[in-house]
């Protein structure tokens, strides 16, 4: 195996990836995916940047099986060598997504073709932008916390737009609250407050991913990083139900000092997992631990926690609320995905069934 370039070490690359390589995709050619839109990808390899798409194989490995893994921005993929080195650039060919360290995952319950979608792959930092304005608003930063905690990266709250708040501390306690045992770190893109503390987050092969609805400032903070406009801000309405300027793009910009991912603001964010539910709510989740009864419904149980940590003010009716919400919706998440599961494993074995007697026609006629 050749010594990686200092191209790909600095887009991350590692031992850790030269192995799943080798194990996962011999003798198929590394990048990383920079950016998506629609179907379209652009990908960085040894060679340097070009346009790529999925292979026919791996979109019928896909349509197989849904649950299997799709391309998305900060992954790394494994492209067939002629479609790299030939002249033929504008075809590069992604054959496998390398398994993902960390992955931001929206769930749209909407949708039953695409009922999730990798955000964000392999990041290190989930940052969840929320304003300090008006807009600012507890349970959907719970929501989006919930979802970060999930990817398996280290969530970090940027309280945005500090310059617009009157009263500062009182957004940060209503943060505090909500993100119990997360650093909150409170910017503006305008006075450039902050944003220091955001980049020490940052660094060589470090990847980090901003999430929050639209208009919180995501792209404005990514500009500030870069000290340059490179992003489109305001204005720009991403994933608009009414298709209005609707940009789907997704992007990862490299910076000397790290990779950022800017992500467009989201109609739709479902909970996938209770693991995530259990570590964002970790505060609740040790309440009810006190419950007398482990199947507790917090209703009119004796002994319940819950209910005495309401009436003492210990713990935040809204929040307990939360809780129960997101819990329900991990619950029927995860019930959906076992039934997706399932049913691509038939799919996958009547598949294997149709090649298998497929092959005994071939050999032994169709006189059996
Ligand atoms: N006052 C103030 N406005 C900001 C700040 N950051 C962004 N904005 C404004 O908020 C709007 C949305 O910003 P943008 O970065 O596009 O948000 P995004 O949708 O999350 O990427 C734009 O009009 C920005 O000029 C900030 O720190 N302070
Ligand atoms: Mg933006
Ligand atoms: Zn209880």
């Amino acid at each position: 195996m050749s010594a990686p370039s200092p191209q790909l070490v600095a887009l991350g690359w590692n031992d850790h990836l030269a192995t799943l390589l080798v194990s996962e995709a011999t003798g198929l050619v590394p990048g990383r995916i920079l950016a998506e839109e629609r179907g379209a990808y652009l990908v960085v390899t040894d060679a340097g940047e070009g346009p790529a798409t999925a292979s026919g194989r791996l979109r019928h490995a896909t349509e197989l099986d849904p649950t299997a893994a799709w391309p998305a921005v900060g992954d790394w993929v494994a492209l067939d060598p002629l479609s790299v080195e030939g002249s033929g650039s504008d075809h590069r060919l992604i054959q496998r997504v390398l398994s993902r360290r960390t992955a931001v995952i929206r769930r749209s319950p909407g949708d039953r073709r695409m009922p999730s979608q990798v955000l964000a792959a392999n990041v290190d930092v989930v940052f969840v932008v929320t304003s300090a304005n008006q807009e600012f608003n507890v349970r959907r930063l719970e929501r989006y916390l919930t979802v970060a905690w999930e990817s398996g990266a280290r969530p970090i709250v940027l309280l945005s737009k500090a310059d617009l708040a009157e009263d500062i501390g009182e957004y940060l306690l209503a943060a505090a609250t909500a993100a119990p045992g997360v650093e909150i770190i409170t910017v503006s893109a305008i006075t450039g407050e902050g944003i220091e503390a955001v980049r020490f987050h940052l660094g060589v092969g470090r990847t980090v991913v901003f999430t929050g609805s639209s208009g919180v400032g995501k792209s404005s903070i990514v500009n500030a990083l870069a000290g340059a406009p490179l992003l489109d801000t305001g204005g720009i309405r991403e994933d608009d139900a009414r298709g209005r300027h609707t940009t789907t793009r997704r992007q990862l910009v490299r910076l000397a000092d790290g990779l950022l991912i800017d992500t467009p603001g989201l109609r739709e964010l479902g909970v996938l997992d209770g693991d995530g539910v259990a570590t964002a709510f970790d505060d609740v989740e040790r309440i009810a631990s006190g419950c007398r009864f482990n199947d507790c419904g917090h209703q009119s149980e004796p002994g319940c926690a819950i209910r005495a940590a309401i009436a003492s003010g210990d713990l935040d009716r809204g929040r307990f609320a939360a809780w129960e919400k997101l819990g329900r919706e991990a619950e029927r998440a995860a019930i959906a995905t076992n039934a997706l599961g399932r049913r691509a494993e038939r799919k996958k074995w009547s598949a294997i069934q149709r090649s298998v007697e497929q092959h005994m026609r071939l050999k032994y006629g169709t006189e059996r």
